[in-house]
């Protein structure tokens, strides 16, 4: 790992903050220190940046935002495809990083990259299509059309679970919309963050840009609420737990800025009783305990029709216990660790909440210890039957714990089961039949921003937009037309006429 953290630009202790070609001083703030869930071992520290550090950020970016819009969006999108070139070379140091420092699966870590890699591509293509529309005006000899300008600093609050993939959503589309990005990655994850920021700064050095276009700020929640409150950053994007969303939500709106919300999810897979149980299963498996359950993806309630339900049932109880759980980076295994000790508090309490209120726990909910479990954060994936209105299943808890939930009839009573909770980010159905799986994506379907079939609830590909309706916090970003959150629109309606046509027939000589 010590050659990965060299490659990386990873020093023993990093500083605060970066303005895009160069890194803060380092010296009197606060010191973090970084422990990787995989072996519990010390990764590197990190000085914590302070409010006075953020306005020093804010002031850069500002003065970058004033050259950054003027660039044809083309030639911004230029400089993001040479990032995604520089990410392409190094997929696998980083790809390990994200995995040493976050815990999830080096496979996982390798794809959190590619994410990184296929935006930067999105993004370049994007760069030339920034279309607005053309309307026809109502008064002769009038042009009316619209167009999409920058709109100046963009904040991006990101989680540890995709420490860089989600920041690249945001950022790379931020920069080819001609904003500038001030990054504060999760506190957990600071590591992989500076090693991005250490990629970007070869490409902006190269390119002759001025200091300021992509800038981190590695800081605490404090800083995160102040990125909220300041006018100056007209959008703030931030990825995280409904409670911290609700918080930068008020804040930015109290100002009347925009904010971008990617919150909690509480995803669930319908598998009917025309489902290809192997495909279900598989895509259920995956999506539970993938990155160990803590993706805002992941599979949390599994809705089954009772005439399949004890074959899913049995086959998922045989199937757990035989999962490798172990040390991410070691390829043969498919569950890594939790992120922390906070996480493991976590999936214990809700196992024994859920088990007060009648829940069934069939398999798993062991923290493990011994040789290669040193961290402590290693638990077993578990599987419980639930109803869907008990509290915890109503909850989303980070970790590995899938909620069996058993349902007869049509399609509409699981679609209802399905709907039946706070959260409204990703769904799946697993069924052959057209008919069930037209009503799950109908209006009276799926209420979630993404519903699937036969595909389970995770790892959505970036080119379609990514996010949740209700609590979920209603934000895109990604594919799509997400692009346009980054961007401040203008109509604009000209006059190559000799008269003054007020719109509406309005006459008003004078
Ligand atoms: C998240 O957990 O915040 O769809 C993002 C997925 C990934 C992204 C998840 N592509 O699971």
């Amino acid at each position: 790992m010590k050659e990965v953290l060299k490659t990386l630009g990873i020093q023993d202790v990093n500083p605060a903050y970066a303005t895009g070609l160069e890194w803060a001083e380092l010296g009197g703030r606060e010191i973090r220190e970084i422990y990787s869930p995989v072996n519990g071992e010390l990764i590197a520290k990190v000085e914590m940046a302070t409010k006075k550090d953020l306005e020093t950020v804010i002031e850069v970016g500002q003065a970058a935002f004033k050259e950054w819009r003027k660039l044809p969006a083309p030639k911004r999108g230029e400089i993001i495809r040479q990032v995604g070139e520089e990410l392409r070379k190094y997929k696998d140091p980083l790809g390990k990083l994200v995995t040493y420092e976050m815990g999830k699966i080096y496979q996982e870590g390798l794809g959190e990259v590619q994410e990184m890699i296929d935006i930067c591509d999105f993004a370049v293509g994007q760069s030339r299509q920034l279309y607005g529309l053309q309307m026809h005006s109502e008064r002769p000899e009038h042009r009316m059309f619209e167009q999409y300008h920058p709109i100046g600093i963009v904040g991006i609050i990101s989680a540890f679970n995709f420490p860089v993939a989600v920041w690249a959503w945001n950022a790379m589309l931020a920069g080819i919309c001609g904003d500038v990005c001030i990054w504060k990655p999760s506190e957990k994850t600071p590591l992989t963050a500076i090693a991005c920021q250490n990629i970007l700064k070869d490409v902006l050095r190269k390119n002759g840009l001025p200091e300021g276009i992509f800038n981190l700020v590695i800081g605490d929640g404090e800083v995160g609420s102040a990125m909220s409150h300041d006018k100056r950053i007209p959008l703030v994007s931030a990825t995280g737990s409904t409670r911290m969303g609700k918080k930068v939500g008020e804040a930015v709106g109290a100002r009347l800025g925009k904010s971008l919300l990617e919150l909690g999810g509480n995803n669930a897979v319908i598998i009917s009783e025309h489902a290809d149980l192997e495909m279900a299963i598989r895509a259920t498996v995956f999506g539970a305990v993938g990155t160990c359950g803590q993706r805002c993806t992941s599979t949390r309630r599994l809705i089954i029709h009772e005439n399949v339900y004890e074959e899913v049932k049995n086959r998922l109880v045989s199937v757990y216990p035989k999962l490798p759980i172990g040390n991410p980076l070691d390829e043969s295994k498919l569950v890594g660790p939790l992120i922390d000790q906070d996480a493991v508090d976590n999936f214990k309490n809700a196992l024994s909440n859920v088990s007060e209120e009648g829940g069934n726990v069939l398999v798993g909910g062991e923290v493990l210890t011994g040789e290669g479990y040193e961290s402590g954060f290693y638990v077993t994936p578990a599987i419980v039957e639930a109803k869907n209105e008990y509290e915890m299943v109503q909850e989303e808890t980070f970790a590995p714990i899938l909620y069996l939930i058993k349902y007869s009839g049509d399609i509409e009573n699981a679609i209802e089961i399905q709907n039946g909770v706070k959260q409204g980010l990703s769904s799946a159905v697993f069924t052959l039949n057209v008919r069930e799986s037209e009503r799950f994506l109908a209006a009276a379907g799926s209420d979630c921003g993404i519903a699937n079939v036969n595909i389970g609830t995770s790892g959505a590909e970036i080119g379609g937009a990514f996010g949740g309706e209700k609590e979920t916090g209603g934000g895109r970003e990604s594919g799509s037309d997400a692009w346009k959150v980054y961007m401040r629109r203008q109509t604009n309606t000209l006059n190559y006429s000799t008269e003054l046509p007020l719109a509406q027939g309005i006459k008003f000589d004078i």
